[in-house]
């Protein structure tokens, strides 16, 4: 078995302890980093996923999964964010209210403050308000990201966007969105300046946006 496959398999069934290792192995032996967070990490939560939409496995499996995914994140961070100073300013984060989904959420965090983005994370579930509030204690802040991993929880990406430009700080902040049901058409209905597929391109996009 392959070493991304290794991981693979332990991040799906959930073997959080065996992950950290097999990351550092994966390294050590010159597999690219973003190879074993894609082809590996990712990979594995696709797999998660199938298994938990056939009912081969439930919430807990999920859970677990999950875990052993952040332990994976956490061993590859150092390789992944490139370590940029924070030149860009202020990018406030969330993942919208009803939605307890932060993997893809902490990845984009990841990548923007590698690129040299101040991060600040609001976490999950977070209600239209507190973004419009942070955006407002924030006078600098010239770019949020929304993220959204449930199709129940997109009409709560909307209310967001709405509540940005409703309390006139639009013109302060470009919003990008994001998360796997997300398109570039969902994007353009809300009024949204813009959507990424993945982290890497969340990042380029927000350099754009703001350039
Ligand atoms: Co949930 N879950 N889950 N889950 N879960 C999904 C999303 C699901 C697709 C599984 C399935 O049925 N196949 C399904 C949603 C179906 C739908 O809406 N159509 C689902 C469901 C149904 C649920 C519950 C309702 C289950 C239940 O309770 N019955 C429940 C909801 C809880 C809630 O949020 N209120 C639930 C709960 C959970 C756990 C808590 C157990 C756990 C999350 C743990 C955590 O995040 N800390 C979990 C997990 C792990 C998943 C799957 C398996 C994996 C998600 C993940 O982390 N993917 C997921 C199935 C799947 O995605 N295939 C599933 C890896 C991650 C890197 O990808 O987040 O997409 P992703 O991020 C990507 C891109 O989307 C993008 O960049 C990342 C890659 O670089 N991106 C952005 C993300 N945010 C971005 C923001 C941007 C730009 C790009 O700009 C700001």
């Amino acid at each position: 078995m392959s070493k991304i496959q290794e991981i693979v398999t332990a991040v799906a069934s959930g073997k959080m302890k065996l992950v950290g290792g097999l990351v550092e192995e994966a390294l050590a032996e010159g597999i690219a980093a973003t190879d074993i967070l894609n082809d590996g990490l990712i990979a594995a939560m696709g797999i998660v996923g199938d298994q938990f939409k056939a009912g081969d496995i439930y919430v807990p499996e999920m859970l677990v999964a999950a875990r052993a995914m952040k332990k994976g994140v956490d061993t590859l961070k150092p390789h992944l964010a490139g370590g940029a100073a924070a030149t860009l300013g202020k990018f406030i984060i969330g993942t919208v209210e009803g939605d307890l989904h932060d993997i893809g959420k902490n990845l984009v965090g990841m990548m923007l403050e590698g690129s040299g983005f101040e991060v600040i994370d609001l976490g999950v579930d977070v209600p239209a308000a507190k973004f419009v509030d942070t955006i407002k204690a924030n006078p600098d802040c010239r770019i949020v990201g929304l993220t959204a991993l449930l199709t129940t929880t997109m009409p709560a990406l909307q209310a967001s966007v709405s509540a940005i430009a409703a309390a006139g700080l639009k013109s302060q902040v470009k919003i990008i969105i994001g998360g796997a049901p997300i398109t570039q058409a969902f994007a353009d209905k809300i009024g949204a300046d813009g959507y990424a597929e993945n982290a890497a391109s969340a990042a380029s996009l927000s350099k754009e946006l703001i350039a």
